[in-house]
């Protein structure tokens, strides 16, 4: 053999090494040294203000921890999703993650995960499958909860007041649990008190064009509206034009609470415009890429963690404004 060929091969050997060390990642990470942990994700789509946080913080925290994210943007339809699930199987990742558009019909496809021996965990939202062994884990917030201290929040703001009190309420997207589930809290409260009534209520996909189309149909129809509740900022910001243009002051004239607490929504609360938000955190990336590790290494994870969450007055949003991450 040449010197010169020799040398061709030392070095080329060398890079395979070095390539092998590269993407071992982070010990425990992978499926044996040499391979990144890969983790699809299936992401609902990039309806909102929230939306677009949470896709940032996953993609982040994969890079972070040195994980290969798939990720796929279902565009809000689940039938995307069911295609990106069956696809990761395919090329046969190591962990499937999705954030479920809607909560029903997803066993078929979780069985197939199933049967490839591929963990699933779900994150933000979850589904209604009635078998727990589908998926190990759910990560998110407690939606029901969200809609309680929503109410809690109406209950109070008009302890003394007459009534009647007439709500209007825009709906998240269609069977998706935070629409579900903020509609049910929310609606537990303020039965309490019969001088509440929701009056019209609708679904605005949790995007801002279409809060604002519906909004404006409500503005129409409704001959006396005294509070909107929104299921998402994105929602009642899209509101909050429709009113103005109306010729009304969202805040005093509509009453606003809403869901999310987005850095947009704390901007109209420092101008008055929304009264109450309750916060909904999107930052879930590092717990996610800990629990895939986790998943991945046949450690034991809880099957269910919850954001940690507050609320805020217009007082607390404008204080918290200049700090806020998303
Ligand atoms: O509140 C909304 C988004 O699933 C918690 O989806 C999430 C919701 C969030 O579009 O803004």
């Amino acid at each position: 053999m040449s010197k010169r060929a020799a040398a061709a091969l030392v070095a080329g050997a060398m890079v395979a090494v070095l390539t092998a060390c590269g993407s071992g990642g982070t010990g425990s990470a992978g499926k044996g040294s040499g391979h990144k942990l890969v983790v699809g994700f299936s992401q609902v789509g990039a309806e909102s203000g929230w939306r677009t946080a949470n896709t940032k913080s996953i993609q982040e925290s994969a890079k972070k921890a040195g994980v290969e994210l798939k990720f796929s943007d279902a565009q809000q339809k689940q039938e995307n999703q069911i295609k990106a699930i069956r696809s990761f199987i395919q090329q046969k990742v190591d962990v499937i993650a999705f954030s479920p558009v809607v909560e029903s019909g997803w066993d078929t496809v979780l069985k197939e995960a199933k049967d490839a021996h591929i963990p699933v965990i779900l994150t933000d939202r979850s589904v209604d499958s009635k078998d727990e062994s589908l998926y190990v884990s759910f990560l998110g917030s407690d939606f029901v909860e969200e809609g309680k201290k929503a109410g809690d929040w109406l209950v109070k703001e008009y302890a003394s007041a007459a009534g009647p009190v007439n709500i209007v309420q825009l709906e998240g997207t269609t069977g998706s649990a935070p629409a579900n589930d903020r509609k049910s809290g929310f609606a537990d409260v303020v039965k309490a008190d019969p001088k509440f009534k929701v009056v019209a209520s609708q679904t605005g996909d949790f995007t801002r064009a279409k809060g604002k189309e519906v909004m404006q149909a409500f503005l129409k129809s409704q001959p006396k509206i005294d509070v909107l509740y929104a299921h998402n900022d994105d929602m009642a910001l899209g509101a909050i034009q429709a009113i103005e243009e109306a010729g009304k002051k969202p805040g005093s004239d509509i009453k606003i609470v809403s869901v999310d607490g987005v850095k947009d929504a704390f901007t109209a609360m420092s101008q008055g415009k929304i009264n109450y938000d309750v916060e909904c955190n999107p930052l879930l990336g590092d717990q996610l890429m800990d629990l895939a590790k986790k998943v991945k290494a046949g450690e034991q994870v809880p099957r269910r963690i919850k954001t940690e969450e507050g609320t805020f007055t217009p007082d607390q949003a404008t204080a918290a404004l200049p700090n806020r991450q998303y």
